[in-house]
């Protein structure tokens, strides 16, 4: 297998030349485990370890290697085992607010190039939740497509009424299927290109593995070569990388509970596209749409142009994300401020 083939496009090529290094390769990463890592390469997959150097220099933990990441590798033990040094820009990213108290940024996938976000039909469907996946896919230069699953448990007249509300806020291809019946399976298949990597996000049980082993169940039948990476993909434990044998490549993970938004701001104004452009309209450069004179946000609520609930979706992601990159940033001051004093204390103490 070709690494073009794995998705090291033109993009990364371009990107290569300071990552070219007497003795190392690049190799992309397809699953992290607790700081060991998986790493998929032309002949197969090998474990590997950070270089020290790189775990100590990350500023982030969102600097470290992640599932979908290009890095220069360095194998040893007969290619058995490998040492990574450098980790490649990111054309795409997935990133979300760390789950629970702590506000910092929790990578989930790179190098995506769709994003299919899963929603069943049934108990799962929420608009809501579908905005926070639009806006992160946005954030991180990611194509959505929406994913509707479960479809042979409603109506075709509440399956209408959803794919409307879907398409009514979402720019992006919207796909209903179910994996009980089929129905829509085809639709799926064909958005998938081989070289591309594709990422499934939802909530847990909405169906996004049981596609997966229908896509691979699919293949077995009709071309009976199929590498399947990683330890299985029935339960989805954490992310990774799988490389179906066209060479379309799929990342599974598990499901969510929480998805917060932080420094997303041009997410959402990508997302709520018809907010920004009524937002140049305003009096204020900076107006912030809530009791601002002269706000053409508000003028098009009031006018029944935008609606209320469109509006306070937005108003909420973009709080939200301020106000944990806020949050964020002053932390991190504080941390930096630390660790001078830190320095400086350990110098005095040598004096
Ligand atoms: N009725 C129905 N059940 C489904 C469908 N897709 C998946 N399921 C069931 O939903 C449950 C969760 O599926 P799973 O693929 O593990 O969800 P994941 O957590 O998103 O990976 C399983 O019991 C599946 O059999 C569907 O299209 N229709
Ligand atoms: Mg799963
Ligand atoms: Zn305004």
């Amino acid at each position: 297998m070709k690494l073009s083939n794995l998705g090291f496009d033109q993009w990364f090529e371009d990107h290569s030349a300071s990552f070219r290094q007497d003795g190392c390769s690049f190799a992309r990463i397809s699953a992290v485990n607790r700081g060991s890592y998986l790493l998929q390469n032309e002949s197969g997959e090998v474990t590997a370890e950070l270089t020290g150097k790189l775990f100590y220099q990350v500023e982030s933990p969102v600097d470290l290697p992640c599932v979908g990441d290009w890095v220069t590798a360095q194998y040893y033990d007969n290619d058995t085992a490998a040492i990574i040094h450098k980790v490649f820009p990111r054309k795409t990213f997935l990133r979300r607010k760390t789950a629970g108290e702590n506000v910092d940024y929790q990578m989930i996938a790179t190098n995506i190039d769709t994003a299919f976000i899963v929603q069943s039909c049934h108990f799962d469907f929420n608009p809501h939740r579908l905005d926070r996946y639009l806006v992160m896919a946005a954030d991180g230069r990611v194509e959505p497509v929406v994913i509707l699953t479960k479809t042979d448990l409603i109506s075709s007249d509440e399956l209408d009424q959803k794919i409307s509300i879907v398409s009514s806020i979402a720019k992006a291809k919207v796909i209903a299927l179910s994996n009980i019946t089929g129905i829509g399976f085809d639709e799926f298949q064909k958005t998938l290109s081989p070289g591309r990597t594709y990422c499934l996000l939802g909530s847990s049980g909405v169906g996004k593995t049981t596609l997966i082993n229908r896509l691979i169940g699919r293949e077995v039948f009709d071309t009976k070569a199929v590498s399947v990476t990683g330890e299985g993909v029935h339960t989805t434990s954490r992310r990774q990388l799988i490389v179906l044998s066209q060479g379309v490549m799929l990342i599974d993970t598990p499901g969510m509970r929480e998805l917060g938004i932080i420094g997303a701001g041009d997410g959402v104004n990508v997302s709520f596209e018809e907010i920004a452009v009524l937002s140049s309209h305003c009096r204020y450069a900076n107006c912030s749409h809530e009791n601002e004179l002269g706000c053409a946000v508000r003028d098009a609520v009031k006018s029944g142009e935008l609606s209320e609930d469109r509006y306070s979706s937005y108003i909420k992601l973009k709080k939200e994300s301020e106000f944990y990159e806020m949050s964020y940033l002053d932390r991190r001051k504080k941390d930096k401020a630390f660790g001078k004093f830190m320095k400086t204390a350990k110098k005095q103490m040598k004096d």
